[in-house]
């Protein structure tokens, strides 16, 4: 005999107790695209403590559209072992160009993430940081649900080591602290420089370099780390964004060996 209430019971307290554990961790990445997927899945293989929210329903950002709903995407060489990695099939198009299946990349990616301890929470909005002398010290949360319908519900929190700004284009961490009063970050002219328009070599290689700490304790990644320090958009070739998260984790993973 299957009972609805045992059901309900399981999932509320499954779900509360993995999300107790989680409300202080090492790292807290916001945004489920591919860059903050790929940090989550590093920093996780490293046995990093790390929790990744994301505030759809769905996790992925723009990884499972491809390009224009084609879902394939595009990624070159160098980053073509970080797919191996994970076991995503790839083809070989023509000289540094390889594709792969949006929905594989991101069902591997998503997967072997959580297979490494990373607790990942779909529906939850980073909607602000919490900053105790000069630093980044967790994130503002509240349920997507109530950013929609506008409910005024206050929020909790999460703490962490190190946060991490994965929100793609809008920056929306980044931002939310440019925003505060005498916040500067660690830009040329201390506020979200802003994204430059389609240019995907120059993207793809700025983005690495962008990759970086943007304010202290947050790190930006992917999408967002173009946006605050004023890289171009490069469009449908992921291969930059896998690159990134995998630079962030290694650059956390250092910060947290040194402490
Ligand atoms: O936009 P998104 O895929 O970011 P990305 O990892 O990758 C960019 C590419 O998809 C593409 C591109 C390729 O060249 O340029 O655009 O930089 O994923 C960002 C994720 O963050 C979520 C959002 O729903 C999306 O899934 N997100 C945004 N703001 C918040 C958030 C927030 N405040 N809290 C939680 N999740």
């Amino acid at each position: 005999m299957i009972d609805e209430i045992v059901i309900s019971k399981a999932i509320t307290e499954t779900f509360y107790k993995e999300f107790l554990d989680n409300l202080e961790s090492d790292v807290i990445i916001c945004g489920a695209g591919p860059s903050g997927l790929c940090a989550a899945y590093y920093l996780g293989k490293a046995g990093i403590k790390t929790v990744v929210l994301e505030k759809s329903l769905r996790p992925g950002g723009g990884l499972p559209g491809g390009g224009m709903m084609f879902n394939k995407i595009v990624i070159q060489q160098e980053s073509k072992s970080i797919l191996d990695e994970l076991g995503v099939k790839t083809t070989h198009y023509k000289d540094n160009y390889h594709t792969a299946s949006s929905l594989e990349t991101l069902s591997l990616l998503l997967s072997k993430a959580i297979q490494q301890g990373v607790g990942i929470y779909n529906c939850i909005n980073a909607e602000d940081v919490m900053i105790v002398d000069e630093k980044v010290t967790g994130v503002v949360i509240n349920w997507t649900a109530a950013e929609l319908a506008r409910l005024h519900v206050d929020p909790l929190t999460m703490r962490s080591s190190y946060v991490v700004d994965a929100t793609g284009h809008d920056a929306e961490l980044a931002q939310v602290i440019s925003r505060k009063s005498g916040a500067q970050l660690l830009t040329p002219t201390g506020k979200v420089v802003g994204e430059k328009p389609m240019w995907a070599d120059k993207g793809e290689r700025d983005l690495i370099d962008n990759t970086k700490e943007a304010f202290p304790g947050l790190y930006v990644t992917g999408m967002a780390a173009n946006a605050v320090f004023g890289g171009p958009r490069m469009g449908p070739i992921f291969g930059g964004m896998l690159l990134s998260g995998k630079k962030v984790a290694g650059l956390i993973l250092d910060r947290l060996k040194n402490e």
